[in-house]
């Protein structure tokens, strides 16, 4: 490994990165952009000054790719989710990983909410209804009552505490689950995922992503939610077994979903897309201007502080 050094290192960008972080980048370090369009044999040229990759959450970095650049040091993730990099081939090479918690966990959570709130009251389809004059014909079904509901939250971390935050203003009663209880919180643990679905009206997700959740939501949890339970989820596309989802879905087996993320994004399955009782995102929870850019700044700050010979500020936790 070469030594931290100020002077311009070399970076490779494996993601669409924000403006605001691209431009951080380039004033400091001699950029390499893989979307923009970075050929195989020029990526095979610059492989060996590479010191640090700029990824996001969506991206995959993994073993074989990693192992291209014998001169890596740090990967910086514009994202709090990492799953897509292999932590463990980096840290064999005492590779640093870094990501950006805490800065959009107000987001998340918010828009964990807004998905919540946008499937049970069926506000996307009420805006259809009322753009295309349906109303003068009749009024709009009922929908479903979301204060005082039963909540569940499947992963009760930085984002999934915020959402339980949010829910208690709307007099929710509130379970979560975890691989195991947290002792600084009193809402309360349900000690099986399935004994969580059966209980509640709305199972939302906010886990990682990543071999340890893949498929975590199956065909068994959605039936135990049942036919007028709501799925939301804000976690990874990963966590759910999406051909079962749009079955129960088709089935009426739950009642609907609120998706921000999807097994093979940016792709939306046309089975998903054709339903009436879904609210569909673009992996966007965190997309606000604030946010976006205190994520793009951390993300920079992470990549300046290691190669100034300082510790990184927010590296992935050891696990
Ligand atoms: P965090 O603080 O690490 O929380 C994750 C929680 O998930 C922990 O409480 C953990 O508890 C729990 N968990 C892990 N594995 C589990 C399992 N198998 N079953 C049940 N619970 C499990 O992370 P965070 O900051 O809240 O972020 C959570 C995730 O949200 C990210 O990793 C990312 O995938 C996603 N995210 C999505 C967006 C978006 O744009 N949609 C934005 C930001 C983040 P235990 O370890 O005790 O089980
Ligand atoms: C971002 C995310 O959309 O933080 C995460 O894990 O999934 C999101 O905040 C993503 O990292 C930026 O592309």
């Amino acid at each position: 490994m070469t030594t931290p050094s100020s002077s311009h290192p070399d970076i490779l960008i494996v993601a669409r990165l924000p403006q605001h972080l691209n431009q951080r980048l380039r004033e400091q370090f001699n950029c390499h952009d893989l979307p923009a369009g970075l050929s195989e044999q020029a990526l095979n040229d610059i492989a060996p000054s590479i010191r640090a990759i700029s990824a996001n959450g969506e991206s995959t970095v993994s073993r074989e790719f990693i192992a291209r650049f014998p001169a890596l040091e740090v990967i910086s993730v514009f994202g709090v989710g990492y799953d897509g990099v292999d932590v463990a081939a980096a840290r064999e090479r005492g590779i640093h990983v870094t990501h950006t918690p805490d800065v959009l966990t107000d987001d998340v959570a918010d828009f964990a909410m807004t998905l919540l709130f946008a499937v049970a009251r069926q506000v996307v389809r009420a805006d259809r209804f009322a753009r295309a004059g349906e109303w003068s014909k009749g009024p709009f079904p009922f929908t479903t009552k979301v204060s005082g509901a039963r909540l569940g939250i499947v992963g009760l971390g930085r984002i999934g505490k915020a959402i339980a935050r949010r829910a208690e203003g709307f007099d929710m009663d509130i379970a979560y689950h975890n691989r195991s209880p947290l002792n600084d919180v009193s809402w309360r643990y349900a000690p099986t995922l399935k004994g969580l679905a059966a209980e509640v009206d709305f199972l939302v997700l906010s886990t990682p992503g990543g071999a340890n959740t893949r498929a975590l939501i199956n065909a068994d949890i959605l039936e135990a939610l049942g036919p007028k339970g709501f799925l939301i989820n804000v976690a990874r596309g990963s966590v759910v077994d999406e051909t079962a989802l749009i079955a129960a879905l088709e089935q009426g087996k739950i009642a609907g979903a609120g998706l921000d993320v999807f097994e093979n994004e940016p792709n939306i399955p046309a089975a998903l897309a054709a339903l009436d009782n879904v609210v569909l995102t673009p992996h966007m929870a965190s997309g606000t201007l604030i946010t976006r850019t205190a994520m793009a700044d951390l993300a920079f700050d992470n990549l300046a502080a290691h190669f100034s010979g300082k510790p990184v500020l927010t590296p992935v936790p050891q696990r």
